[in-house]
This record gives C-alpha cells, structure tokens and sequence, in this order.
C-alpha cells in the first residue's frame, strides 16, 4: 500500500514538470522592486499599490473567471539584485515581470527578461531608451522628457524673477544622469543661466561641498535630480545653511518617503507628476478609497503607477483570451507571454488611476494628462502632502 503511493508520488514527480509548459492557476505575475536597501522607499509604495491591483482586480474576476496572483521578488537597490530578481521569476514561469524600480537596475536586468521573450512592464522607470532596451520591454512612467520641464514651467510662474539656476544631479544613476539632461535643456530653453552644476553620489550624505557651491552662486532657484534618501538630505542641508530660494526636485523626490528625511525643510519642494489622487476617475476613486481603507493614507505616483502596470497586464491577458478564444491556464507559457507582450502594446486604451494611457508599438507610454504639486509638511514635520497646484 505505503510501496503504491510511493510510486504513485514518483509518477507525479516525473509527469508534473512535463507539464509545466502550460500557464498555471492562479496566473502567476512577477513584481521584482525594491523592498530592502534605500530604493525601498519607492518600493514599499509600489508594493502597496500592486496589492491594492491584485485584490481589486481578482474582486472583479481576475482574468475572466481565472485569478492572478502577484508573485514578489525584492530588487534590492543595485543592478545585482534586480538581475536575480529577474531570474528567479522567470524560474518560477511567471507571465510576466512589473519592475524593475530603477531604470538603473532595467538597464541591467531588462535585457535578460527581453532574451526570455517575457514581457516587462516598468512602473517607475523614466530615463531615455527604456523601451528601446528591447520588443518584450514596456512601460507606462512617463519619461522625464515629458515631465520634467512642467516643474520647472511651475517655478518661473511662482517667481518670474528666477534667473540664475543650479543644478545638481547623482552622477551613479542612470535615471538621475538622463533627467538632469532634460532639466538642464529646458533651463537653457527658457533663458536662464545655469551658475553651477553639482554632482553627488545616491549613497552620499554630507552635501556641503555642494551647498556651498550653490550658495556661493548666488542661485535663485535649485533643480535637483536624485534618489529620495540623498535628495531629502540635500534639501535639508540647503535649508539649513541659508538657501531661501525655490526648489525644484525630480522624479525622485516624488516619494511621501522623503518626507521623514528632510522633515519641516521639505515645505514648498516643486515636483511634476503623473499622478494626482484627486483625479475624478471612476476607477481612480475605486483606488483611492481601497488603499486609503488599507493603509490610512491617500496613495501617491508610485502606488498609482503600480496598480497601473498591473491593471495593463490584466487587461492584456484578457485580450489575449478574447483575442484567441483559449483560457491563459490552457495555453503554453511561451505562446502566453509573447501573445500578452503584443496585446500590451498594441495601442488600446488602458483607462487607468492615470488617466487614458496606451503603449505604442515600442512599449513606450502616451499619457496625456500631468501635474505640478508643492509638498506642505505638517506641523511636527514627520508628514505631509503634495498639493496641487492649480
Ligand atoms: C527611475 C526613476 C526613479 C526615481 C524611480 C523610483 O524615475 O529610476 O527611472
């Protein structure tokens, strides 16, 4: 008896592999971002956001009738971890993969999921040449080429007398790297004078040499394109050595997670935005309101974005089922991931926490709709808001 179910199981051990070809049940979708290290405080947002996708989603089918299920894998905040992410999703034959949360780490990791043939869906990456990384590599984070200028548009109308500009960028980041360039093209683009040019490290911590350029330039606005850690530090250390002038932070000050870094001093930060909570969607309030019950607090870009790249990878697997009359369970993982990379960027309307995005052919994102916000801190200085500017 005991001899028969051995077998039995040995049976099972050999046949089941042979079958892993097909997609499993739930359908299985990798999210690889950053849980440890300093890039997880985008991280912790995207996965709030991603959770908040999974159960609404599921709550309304799934994908037709079949649930999904987001399958995590922490990135950590360099290239290596973002590698093994990957890898380790593609071993667990998921449909696809939502990450990485550094361009940084997409121009490591991306082309190992492209030769894979899976489709990459990035919910935070903005540096120029992300979807051209490969066919499978997509993304719905506007790049920085649309979005930066806005904030710098906002500052001037704040203080038409803003002419002598700094800059300063973490040269170790290729997203930080990419969106100082598209700062510094706008900033000679509208006539003003750029006084110095600072570079730092997103591991630094101590800015004084770089304070102190900007103080002895007499800048009157400070642009900055960095991580959240080290761009809340810099903030914090421009205020305190006297810098009175407006401030302009990049995608990476775009995290409510900076705010216990620079505390009260992160007041009047300027910071273009993909996302607004206000926006009067219906699936924007179905968002809101579930994340808002789930984590008492109103979501901001990185949680949207999230739920975004969810939301376009469920609505490509549904296509793909319509589109081929065949459940994503009965079909071959290959034929599945190659099939949902060309739903995605198809150019359909995705109507989303965003706004209407769709993905061109390239897996490059069309968004119509941003904003500018100025952070208000709280009194205490441990919270705060980004609010709009109208
Ligand atoms: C990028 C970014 C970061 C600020 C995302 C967290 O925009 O790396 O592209």
């Amino acid at each position: 008896m005991i001899q028969a179910f051995l077998s039995l199981i040995l049976v099972f051990a050999l046949v089941v592999p042979a079958l892993a070809g097909n997609v499993a049940s739930p359908i299985p979708i990798g999210v690889a971002v950053a849980s440890t290290s300093n890039v997880a405080l985008f991280g912790e947002e995207q996965i709030n956001g991603a959770k908040i996708a999974e159960a609404y989603f599921n709550a309304q089918g799934g994908v037709n009738g079949t649930p999904i299920k987001l399958i995590f894998q922490d990135t950590a905040g360099d290239e290596g971890g973002a590698v093994n992410a990957f890898q380790n999703l593609i071993a667990a034959k998921v449909v696809g993969i939502i990450g990485p949360t550094l361009s940084q780490q997409a121009f490591a990791a991306d082309p190992i999921a492209n030769r894979a043939k899976l489709p990459v869906v990035g919910p935070s990456n903005t540096a120029k040449g992300i979807p051209q990384i490969g066919e499978y590599i997509s993304r719905i984070s506007a790049p920085m080429t649309v979005v930066a200028p806005k904030s710098l548009q906002k500052a001037l109308g704040i203080n038409p007398k803003i002419r002598r500009v700094a800059v300063l960028y973490a040269q170790n980041d290729a997203f930080s790297t990419s969106e100082t360039s598209v700062f510094q093209e706008a900033i000679k683009a509208s006539r003003l004078q750029t006084v110095t040019i600072q570079k730092f490290q997103t591991t630094d911590t101590d800015f004084t040499t770089q304070v102190t350029a900007v103080l002895g330039a007499q800048a009157d606005l400070v642009v900055i394109s960095g991580l959240a850690a080290d761009s809340g530090n810099l903030v914090k250390q421009l205020r305190q050595f006297g810098y009175r002038g407006l401030i302009v932070g990049g995608n990476g000050l775009n995290s409510p997670n900076m705010f216990p870094v620079c505390g009260a001093l992160c007041e009047g930060i300027l910071v273009a935005q993909a996302y607004s909570p206000q926006a009067d969607l219906p699936i924007n309030r179905e968002f809101t309101a579930r994340f808002e019950k789930a984590y008492r607090k109103s979501p901001a870009q990185f949680s949207a974005q999230a739920f975004t790249a969810v939301q376009v990878m469920v609505e490509a697997l549904r296509k793909v089922e319509k589109d081929t009359k065949k459940r994503i369970t009965a079909m071959d993982l290959a034929a599945v991931r190659t099939a949902t990379n060309k739903a995605l960027t198809s150019g359909v309307a995705f109507h989303t926490p965003l706004g209407e995005i769709s993905l061109g052919r390239e897996g490059e994102v069309n968004q119509k709709q941003f904003y500018v916000s100025t952070v208000k801190m709280n009194p205490g200085g441990k919270t705060g808001a980004f609010v709009l500017i109208k």
